[in-house]
């Protein structure tokens, strides 16, 4: 039995429509009709279905954790990803899950594989960027959702993918363009980052929705795969990234966000049972958590059947930052 109490107001009506949430075991099931409690007491902190690849975003008083949503068939060893979860915390404990706030079919342009994204706030609108298959375009490609509130729901802000893979050649494969991460500097200009293999960021215009300038291509992260995360504390810019193939996730740091990076180890290793590793790094209520997925969740979970976990980070005093210890217990309650 998977560490997990639920509350629900409606509890008996999910009961007779998902079972199998109960019984702390991850199966395939309908998306709860309502917000639901959850309160979890260890890594992964969601139980009742597969969670993947989160990003996280701090607004006022809570967190709110975006993620994917693994639904491939059991022992079906390939990516089954349909529609994007939102969770929100005010403690990293306690998570209300919502309702479903972004779907594949939301990006009409767009044929399937709801892959990593992140949200960001500007002038209270929430942009949420996220990679997909493209339907007309062969490849990966990059839409952007916008919505009034963290929580959604979340609709196509352009009705046209913003990166397409016809757009970037470096890399021959037709998933190059997945992963975006967003970031907004201290004088307002945003960024978005993106990619695998080969890493790329670009200006975005103050409209969220447009490229504002030329695509570049991140030079310093030895061994790039994917997932880049920026974040910036007391001056310095980091640039997570996971790297290699099972992934373990590095970072670099650098005093501009054009660079140059500075390579500076890894961060968190292979994580239990997946050969995915995709994180999300923040600082809450005074504390700095690393939030990621494994595989871990039941026996035959692995790299397809992916859930998140959380677990705290630490930085040494020269802002490096510490090697993430992996843990079943996950982060205490934060006040
Ligand atoms: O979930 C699909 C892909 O797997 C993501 O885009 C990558 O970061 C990896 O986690």
């Amino acid at each position: 039995m998977m560490n997990l109490t639920y509350f629900t107001i409606l509890k008996a009506a999910l009961l007779l429509a998902v079972p199998s949430i109960f019984n702390g075991r991850a199966t395939q099931t309908t998306a709860p009709v309502a917000d639901t409690v959850i309160h979890a007491t260890g890594n992964p902190i969601i139980t009742h279905k597969y969670t993947a690849d989160p990003a996280a975003l701090v607004y006022k008083d809570k967190v709110y954790l975006y993620t994917g949503h693994d639904e491939a068939p059991k022992n079906q060893a390939r990516y089954v990803m349909n529609d994007w979860q939102v969770f929100s915390s005010p403690d990293m404990v306690t998570w209300t899950e919502h309702a479903v706030p972004l779907k594949i079919k939301d990006f009409t342009w767009a044929k399937g594989d709801a892959w990593a994204g992140q949200v960001i706030e500007r002038n209270g609108k929430f942009y949420w960027y996220a990679a997909v298959e493209h339907g007309t375009i062969h490849g990966k490609a990059i839409g952007v959702a916008v919505a009034d509130n963290p929580l959604g729901p979340f609709k196509d802000a352009r009705g046209s993918a913003i990166i397409t893979n016809d757009m970037t050649t470096e890399a021959k494969i037709s998933w190059d363009d997945i992963d975006p991460t967003v970031f907004i500097d201290d004088d307002g200009q945003a960024y978005l980052m993106w990619g695998n293999t080969t890493c790329h960021y670009a200006k975005l215009k103050s409209n969220m929705t447009e490229l504002d300038g030329p695509m570049m291509k991140v030079e310093g992260l030895p061994k790039f795969t994917e997932a880049p995360w920026l974040h910036k504390r007391k001056g310095w810019y980091y640039l997570s990234y996971a790297t290699e193939f099972p992934e373990k996730i590095a970072y670099a740091m650098s005093r501009s966000i054009k660079g140059p990076w500075v390579y500076k180890g890894i961060i968190n290793e292979i994580a239990g049972n997946s050969n995915t590793n995709h994180q999300a790094i923040i600082t809450f209520k005074g504390k700095d958590y690393f939030i990621y997925h494994n595989g871990a969740l039941t026996p035959d979970a692995g790299s397809y059947h992916r859930s998140v976990c959380i677990d705290d980070l630490y930085y040494n005093a020269d802002g490096t930052i510490k090697r993430v210890i992996m843990t079943s217990e996950g982060v205490k309650k934060v006040k």
